[in-house]
């Protein structure tokens, strides 16, 4: 246990029992915010055993602790969902109502913690949710998602510390929202009159090369493309140098590639701005933040 001022850190896991069984019964909260998995996708086609355990049965451990210790009818629970649940999409866009068809192991994990929650809401009347957040970033993602590389390498690259960046599938779209922003939307969640499941979504897309043209736009460089698929490169419209290319080592087995989320009922029901933070603005936070790091490793590299 470590104590920070107002925050207490326990010690536990999610494939542990007994330590969540502890944790809960010494801290009786009142809301408990599941984001607890092994969360990168290419990563669970790697290590599935660990991911499902994690990511499936976490969950039930959670759920189960929970009634064990007699907390059902005054703790409510969040679980972190995924757009990744759509997977081979359906429909265009998805909403609640939309079928699943999970495409990653990852995704098939998550499906399970899905419709334990679903489960445990209708067999025992617990107050839990599922949110079903698509792709939420910020200057803190995990640096092997693709969204902070591009900003980090695009801070690197605009001060001569890397020469390029390499991708995998450049067309997968995706609908990126500020994790700022639904973090908020998760705790209204929790305050509505009934435990409900929603998706947590911008409600705009926009792919993977769009996403490297404008961090490189915030940092001064522009780039024209050549070629297509595992050809595509990009070039810096000044220099002439090659920028960004792909790597098919980034290519996943299965991949979602047209994920875009109707938030129409968070917004309606929990009256939450999908739009507070934009996509440009997201953009811009990163990049801005990752060039400020690759600013400060120039100047400790060149001590
Ligand atoms: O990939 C493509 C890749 O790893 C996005 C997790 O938080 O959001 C996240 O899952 C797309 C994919 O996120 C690279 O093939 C191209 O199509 O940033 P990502 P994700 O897989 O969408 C959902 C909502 C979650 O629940 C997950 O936990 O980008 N892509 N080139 C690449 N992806 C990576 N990582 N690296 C590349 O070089």
């Amino acid at each position: 246990m470590i104590r920070d001022h107002q925050v207490i850190l326990y010690y536990g896991d999610l494939s542990d029992s007994s330590s969540i069984v502890r944790i809960l019964a010494e801290c009786r909260p009142d809301e408990i915010y599941n984001l607890g998995a092994q969360s990168h996708v290419a990563i669970s086609f790697e290590a599935p055993e660990y991911c499902g355990d994690v990511a499936a049965l976490g969950v039930l451990r959670i759920l189960e602790a929970v009634r064990m210790l007699g907390m059902d009818k005054t703790c409510r629970i969040y679980q972190a969902s995924t757009s990744e649940l759509y997977g081979r999409v359906q429909e265009v866009p998805q909403d609640e109502e939309t079928p699943f068809h999970p495409y990653s192991p990852y995704a098939v994990a998550k499906q399970y913690g899905f419709w334990i929650v679903k489960e445990y809401r209708e067999a025992y009347g617990m107050f839990c949710c599922n949110g079903i957040l698509f792709n939420h970033e910020s200057e803190r993602r995990g640096e092997n998602f693709v969204t902070r590389k591009i900003t980090l390498a695009a801070g690197r690259i605009a001060e001569g510390l890397q020469t390029h960046l390499e991708l995998g599938n450049m067309d997968a779209k995706r609908d990126w929202g500020y994790a700022k922003d639904y973090v908020e939307c998760m705790w209204l969640m929790l305050q509505n009159d009934r435990p409900q499941d929603f998706v947590i979504a911008t409600g705009v897309q926009h792919t993977v090369q769009d996403f490297t043209e404008r961090a490189f736009n915030v940092n001064g460089i522009q780039r024209v493309w050549k070629g297509s698929g595992i050809h595509k490169k990009g070039y810096d419209t000044s220099s002439g140098r090659m920028l960004v290319c792909v790597n098919p080592q980034w290519f996943r087995p299965t991949d979602v590639v047209n994920l875009l989320g109707n938030p129409s009922k968070a917004k309606r029901e929990l009256g939450w701005n999908p739009m507070k933070t934009s996509y440009e603005e997201l953009i811009r936070i990163m990049a801005v933040h990752d060039r400020e790091l690759a600013k400060r490793e120039k100047a400790g590299s060149s001590i």
